[in-house]
């Protein structure tokens, strides 16, 4: 560990006592912001009975009300916003399927939080000035791309701001601006290196050496598929527009969890049915408060993302906690013959598979009132020249290998290459076909 390993190395090899220290001061102050400045939290914490003087430990945390993803709604769009119309500089918003898309707001100063927290994840894992960073997030509403663009900027990086979308031309960008890093969403770099294949761009020739991989999920299995396909390292960066956008947290170079940035993000993992706290190590949702924003903050936000935290310290020297590679959402959980599946669990499957592309879709219907699952997954070209026996051997050899992971036979239908929708931003992976009763 040299001195220049970390961005900030008072705050990335903290004790825990000196985190919680922080951690507290910046909680009690959050409180005592939100509940002076907006009624809808003063309500809920005189409702609850809680004074906003008697937080005096980390613990009290637990006495607070949850927030969901409704109340963001419910108070569309600016209801949740805790400073003035005048201090807000910008917003951003993240589009729902149904109802009221939820709006986050941001003064100055969060702003520069933000490039703050992001930089440092980008710095721990090796960005630099020297570097050149190729952000294929989307810019606009999303907090992908703007989130990316100002902290590699803080770093004093080039960064080429492309947005999504385009390939050949980013594949040309990368190729004549020298990119060093990438920052995209996992499904939307494996795209690119397929349409890379097809016009034959070697990604091996590209001084790419590292890779923001988030706002999805994606499994340890896709991440060799991506590794080995775009001669990069690939990090996985997690966040939310209701925290902050990326820069929640991320992968160091050791890839055992995704450092929390703690001192600006206070997480918790809850039992998702009973909202009971759980220890470190066991598995539940995510609910992070935040703990410097002043625009909007958020108090005890329930995620829905699945994960668990890690407590010991890393092998990389930071002890900030981590929390495990996000494994999918409660509300993507599908309960299949009274099974709990994951589309995490059936792409693990998938990916551990020769002969197979690393597209796929899990499609949802009903027949019979009965709900079916059936996974369409692409075959390479190759395979998909044999003669129709040896396919259908092979559907069934998936299906036996999904059997035995998940329990449940789920039926396979494999499909001819570059059949399935490619996306360019957050990847769908399920078709819901059922009608709506
Ligand atoms: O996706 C922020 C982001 C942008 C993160 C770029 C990383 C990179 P939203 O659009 O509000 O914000 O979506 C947040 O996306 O609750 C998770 O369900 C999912 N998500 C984000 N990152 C990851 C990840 C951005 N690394 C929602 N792994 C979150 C799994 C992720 N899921």
């Amino acid at each position: 560990m040299g001195k220049d390993t970390f961005w900030d190395t008072e705050i990335a090899t903290s004790s825990r006592e000196q985190i919680q220290k922080i951690q507290l001061e910046r909680l009690q102050e959050t409180i005592s912001h939100i509940y002076q400045a907006n009624p809808f939290y003063k309500q809920r914490m005189d409702g609850a009975g809680l004074d906003p003087e008697k937080i005096r430990g980390l613990d009290s945390i637990q006495k607070l009300p949850f927030t969901t993803k409704e109340d963001l709604r419910q108070n569309y769009p600016f209801g949740l916003f805790c400073s003035p119309h005048e201090q807000i500089v910008r917003v951003h918003s993240s589009s729902g399927t149904t109802g009221n898309p939820t709006v986050v707001g941001y003064t100055k100063q969060d702003l520069e939080i933000w490039a703050e927290v992001l930089a440092r994840i980008m710095y721990d894992a090796g960005v630099r000035k020297e570097d050149v960073v190729q952000v294929s997030h989307g810019f606009g509403m999303f907090t992908g791309g703007f989130g990316f663009q100002y902290a590699a900027e803080k770093i004093g990086a080039m960064v080429i701001p492309i947005s999504g979308g385009n390939t050949q031309r980013q594949l040309k960008v990368m190729d004549d601006y020298r990119s060093t890093v990438l920052c995209c969403t996992p499904s939307y770099a494996l795209y690119m290196s397929e349409v890379a294949q097809k016009i034959g761009v070697d990604f091996s020739r590209f001084p790419l050496k590292i890779g923001f991989f988030g706002a999805e999920p994606w499994t340890e299995a896709m991440r060799t598929e991506i590794e080995n396909r775009l001669s990069l390292t690939a990090l996985d960066s997690y966040g939310l527009s209701e925290v902050i956008g990326p820069g929640v947290s991320c992968e160091c170079l050791a890839k055992k969890g995704l450092h929390i940035n703690e001192d600006h993000f206070l997480a918790e993992i809850i039992d998702p049915d009973s909202g009971e706290v759980l220890e470190p190590g066991q598995k539940g949702e995510l609910v992070f408060t935040s703990l410097t924003k002043k625009a909007m903050p958020v108090i005890r936000y329930r995620t829905k993302d699945i994960s668990y935290l890690i407590e010991e310290t890393c092998s990389c020297g930071k002890t900030l906690m981590r929390m495990a590679k996000p494994m999918g959402r409660t509300d993507d959980m599908l309960i299949i013959r009274g099974v709990n599946v994951f589309p995490s669990q059936i792409e693990e499957v998938l990916m551990g598979i020769g002969d197979l592309e690393p597209h796929y879709l899990i499609v949802l219907d009903r027949k019979n009132y009965m709900d079916t699952l059936e996974v369409w997954v692409e075959v390479s070209e190759h395979i998909f020249q044999e003669k129709i026996m040896i396919l259908e051997d092979f559907e069934k050899s998936i299906e036996d290998k999904l059997y035995s992971a998940i329990g449940i036979r789920i039926h396979v239908s494999l499909k001819e290459p570059q059949t399935i929708a490619r996306s360019q931003g957050k990847a769908q992976r399920v078709l819901d076909r059922r009608k709506k009763d």
